[in-house]
């Protein structure tokens, strides 16, 4: 099912609002169904309004309207996860605050524990205290995993991330204030020069036989950052050495083979700033790569 998450408020760059139908455009819906699978199209979710006060630190700019989106995402990812497995079309990083706490939900419902695999080149660990640029598409991971500070000014959360059961790949550009709590709790953390030096085939396969031995939730956090400027220029904070088609392809076909993945994002395209279309259009293929197979049929959970 797909869901649009028209988020921009998370950044300072206007554009992201135009995310969910640069996705459509692009084919998504159509590509899915190709590959034999049903698909609806829920439509854009917006906003509830959310009262937040001032914050100390000045640098946070569109609080409230974030925290807004933040219940509003809580709320319908937790609806659509029941009968369907939704794909969240941003919409900057800060949705993820919503869909995945959303998410949590859903695991708790099902009595199952809820996996997080975040595709990023940032670590998205700052709290409102830490943020130097105010922007709160890099504040989701610390809200989610419950960390303080963000009492009174987002919605309160029903169940936070155990930070063990986080795998995060791609990472290449991460704030001191980040780099002192990454890893933290347990969280699986594998930067670029991992994937360069050893691949991510067997990390990733590790991290899904865990899923896979608690019977878990597996929601997938995929960033067009993670992807190199190179293939997806269309996004506001490229940076260099990000994953070749050939690596996110990869990531896609063991998800799929893994039959694990119960949700996922698609955030921080900026059609504005993209070219011809083409990052929208490398997304939505690794969304279908994801759901469906397209070559050669391997067994189900080869991982
Ligand atoms: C930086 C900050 C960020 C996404 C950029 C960048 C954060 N750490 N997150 N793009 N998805 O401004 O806090
Ligand atoms: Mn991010
Ligand atoms: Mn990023
Ligand atoms: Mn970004």
């Amino acid at each position: 099912m797909l869901v649009g998450a028209p988020v921009q408020s998370g950044t300072n760059r206007l554009g992201c609002d135009m995310g969910p139908s640069a996705y459509r455009a692009a084919g998504l819906g159509e590509a899915i169904r190709d590959l034999g699978i049903a698909v609806t199209d829920a439509g854009t979710v917006a906003p509830v309004p959310f009262a937040a006060p001032p914050h100390p630190n000045r640098a946070i700019h569109h609080l409230a309207e974030t925290a807004g989106w933040t219940l509003a995402l809580t709320e319908a990812a937790f609806r659509y996860s029941a009968a369907a497995r939704p794909i969240f079309l941003g919409g900057d990083h800060s949705l993820s605050a919503g869909t995945v706490a959303g998410m949590a939900l859903r695991a708790r419902e099902e009595g199952r524990p809820l996996f997080l695999l975040w595709l990023d080149a940032h670590a998205d660990l700052h709290t409102l205290d830490t943020t130097t640029s105010g922007n709160l598409h890099g504040v989701p991971l610390a809200y989610l995993t419950g960390r303080p500070g963000f009492e009174g000014y987002f919605p309160p959360l029903q169940a936070a991330l155990d930070p063990a059961r986080i795998c995060m790949v791609g990472l290449r550009s991460v704030d001191p204030a980040e780099r002192a709590v990454l890893g933290g709790g347990g969280t699986r953390v594998h930067d670029m020069r991992d994937i360069d030096e050893t691949g991510i085939v067997a990390p990733l396969r590790d991290f899904l036989r865990e899923v896979a031995a608690a019977e878990g939730l597996l929601h997938v956090s995929l960033d067009v950052d993670f992807l190199d400027p190179g293939i997806a220029p269309g996004v506001g904070t490229t940076v260099p050495g990000g994953a070749t088609f050939r690596e996110a392809h990869l990531i896609m076909e063991l998800l799929h083979d893994s039959g694990l993945v119960r949700s996922l994002d698609l955030v921080e395209l900026n059609p504005f700033l993209d070219e011809r279309g083409r990052t929208a259009l490398l997304m939505a293929d690794l969304a279908a790569s994801l759901l469906g197979r397209r070559i050669l049929d391997r067994p189900t959970r080869s991982f």
